[in-house]
């Protein structure tokens, strides 16, 4: 039943819970996330003593109401006010026009009480807006999300210590450093190839030193991509799509998707799984971050992260 003597150990050594079935070590993003806000609490009060009243700044703009953005935008809010981080939030009207939306974003990067500044994806408006134009104007001194040109192009070099990282790889790396495996030398497969998951993704691993594979919508063979991966993780959009059986025993996985399904025993009819078949992974991979409570949480503490960054980068050309 147990696919290899590893995992025993490893199911000895790290006090696993769950039933006997269930063998693989649970990555909690929630306990991983609470670290590093408590950490950057602490950060934000040395600021504050030192630079008297100071505090790091946060705007996030917002075109339209989508109840998914609503969710994640004031799961944001929360985050940084519990840090000591002021957050503002824009909302724009979904008929916002591409000019005012530009307008918006150039009037938050002159205002120097601002670090980081976000448009929350993806925009919900009737008008035409290029979205990559709008992701563009945010100041590269600003871009908290890492989703410029210039901070994207920087990752993409390896220049990991001059640009903004963005949120959800960033979070992802912070967890698998979590597991205690080493990346450097491992082969890892990022399923998908967005700009805000999958190509940075694939950056911070390559920068990492593992050997990376990304597949993507037109790759034919993924249960045979995903069974050569030491570390996978997954971007795709697609509701429990990786099953346990494509795994390399004792694999790390790493699941982004956020993925609404019908059910039935729910009060709001629905519930959430990510792009990885929780149960069947569960058997095989030797760690694992479950949907909701892992990746998630992450997104939103290495935006907290990079903001604190950002506001401590400003002071030093204060100085
Ligand atoms: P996206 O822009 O739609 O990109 C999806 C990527 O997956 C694309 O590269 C696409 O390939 C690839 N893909 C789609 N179907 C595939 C398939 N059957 N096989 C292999 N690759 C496939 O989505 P995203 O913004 O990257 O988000 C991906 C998932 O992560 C979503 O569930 C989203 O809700 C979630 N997410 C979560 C967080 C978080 O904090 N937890 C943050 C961001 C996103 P092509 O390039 O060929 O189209
Ligand atoms: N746009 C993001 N669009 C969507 N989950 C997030 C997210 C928190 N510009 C820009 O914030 O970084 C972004 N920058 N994104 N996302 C997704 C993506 C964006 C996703 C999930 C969560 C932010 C989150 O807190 C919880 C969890 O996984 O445990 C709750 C999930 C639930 O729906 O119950």
């Amino acid at each position: 039943m147990f696919s290899s003597f590893a995992h025993l150990l490893r199911l000895g050594a790290s006090g696993c819970q769950g039933s006997s079935r269930s063998i693989a070590t649970i990555v909690s993003g929630i306990k991983t996330s609470k670290l590093v806000r408590t950490r950057l609490k602490e950060e934000v009060e040395t600021m504050s003593r030192e630079f008297t009243g100071f505090r790091p700044g946060l705007t996030v703009v917002q075109v339209g109401n989508r109840d998914d953005s609503n969710l994640y935008i004031s799961t944001k809010l929360q985050a940084a006010a519990q840090i000591g981080i002021v957050a503002k939030h824009v909302r724009l009207s979904p008929t916002a026009t591409q000019d005012e939306v530009l307008q918006c974003v150039m009037s938050v990067n002159d205002d120097t009480s601002v670090h980081g500044l976000i448009v929350q994806l993806p925009l919900d408006h009737v008008t035409h807006i290029d979205t990559q134009l709008v992701t563009n104007a945010v100041s590269p001194l600003k871009d908290v999300d890492g989703l410029t040109c210039i901070n994207a192009g920087k990752l993409s070099r390896g220049d990991l210590s001059d640009c903004f990282i963005p949120c959800t790889p960033n979070g992802c790396m912070e967890l698998i450093r979590q597991t205690g495996v080493s990346v450097a030398g491992k082969h890892a497969v990022v399923i998908g190839r967005s700009k805000i998951v999958g190509a940075p993704m694939h950056d911070l691993l390559l920068w990492s030193d593992a050997t990376v594979t990304s597949c993507h919508s037109k790759t034919t063979d993924l249960p045979e991509q995903v069974s050569r991966a030491d570390i996978l993780v997954v971007g795709a959009g697609r509701a429990e799509m990786v099953r346990g059986e494509w795994l390399k025993d004792g694999a790390v996985v790493i699941d982004c998707g956020i993925n609404y399904i019908p059910d039935g025993t729910k009060a709001s009819g629905q519930r959430v799984v990510g792009d990885v078949h929780f149960a069947s992974a569960n058997q095989r991979a030797g760690f694992i971050t479950p949907v909701p409570g892992g990746v998630g949480p992450m997104t939103v503490a290495m935006l907290m992260e990079n903001t604190v960054w950002s506001a401590q980068r400003f002071l030093q050309h204060l100085k």
